[in-house]
């Protein structure tokens, strides 16, 4: 895994979070085979880096692969994708989620001042943007004292709701 490739932003998140779908929704790329992928985002002339997932290891459970993070050393934001559903208690999880991989970010050299961006990824059937709300705002109040944080946002990635939103956030942080 060598990261010749350049990138401004990078995904982080656990396998099947999604983070392979927004970058698709993010970049107009269909390919999710070989990873890493970088691509420019659409009407901008950003590189957004699609990485491997983090994942457990052991009985301690502690959270692997961080060699992919090297790949997107020098990205200037990281985009956190947090698979979620209704409810407080998958905002606790969601928290609990984002503490793991924010410390395993931030254990890599450079990692600290990184601009930090939540993607809340609904897996959506028949719901709108609208019924997570309560879990976004939930979600927000848990993070709230945690400034690196630049913002939270609830997207679904396979049918690219909130991705305008989200370019919005990645061209204002990035
Ligand atoms: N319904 C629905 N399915 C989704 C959504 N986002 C991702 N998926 C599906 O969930 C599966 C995993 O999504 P990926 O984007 O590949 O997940 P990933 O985070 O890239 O996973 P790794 O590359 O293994 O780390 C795929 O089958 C996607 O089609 C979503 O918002 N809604
Ligand atoms: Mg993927």
């Amino acid at each position: 895994m060598t990261g010749n490739d350049r990138c401004d932003a990078g995904f982080v998140g656990f396998p099947n979070a999604g983070k392979s779908a927004l970058f698709n929704a993010l970049t107009g790329r269909t390919d999710s085979l070989k990873m890493p992928r970088f691509a420019t985002m659409a009407g901008t002339d950003l590189v957004l880096a699609d990485i491997g997932g983090l994942h457990w290891r052991g009985k301690g459970k502690t959270v692997w692969g961080e060699e992919w993070l090297e790949i997107i050393a020098d990205a200037k934001t990281l985009i956190f994708v947090i698979p979620i559903a209704r409810g407080n208690q998958d905002a606790h999880q969601g928290i609990a989620q984002y503490k793991h991989l924010a410390t395993v970010c931030l254990r890599q050299p450079g990692f600290e001042g990184k601009k930090r961006i939540v993607a809340l990824n609904i897996f959506r059937k028949k719901e709108s943007l609208a019924d997570y709300k309560d879990v976004e705002r939930h979600f927000k109040a848990l993070i709230s004292r945690n400034l690196s944080v630049a913002a939270v946002i609830t997207v679904c990635a396979n049918n690219c709701e909130g991705i305008e939103k989200l370019i919005e956030l990645l061209v204002k942080h990035t």
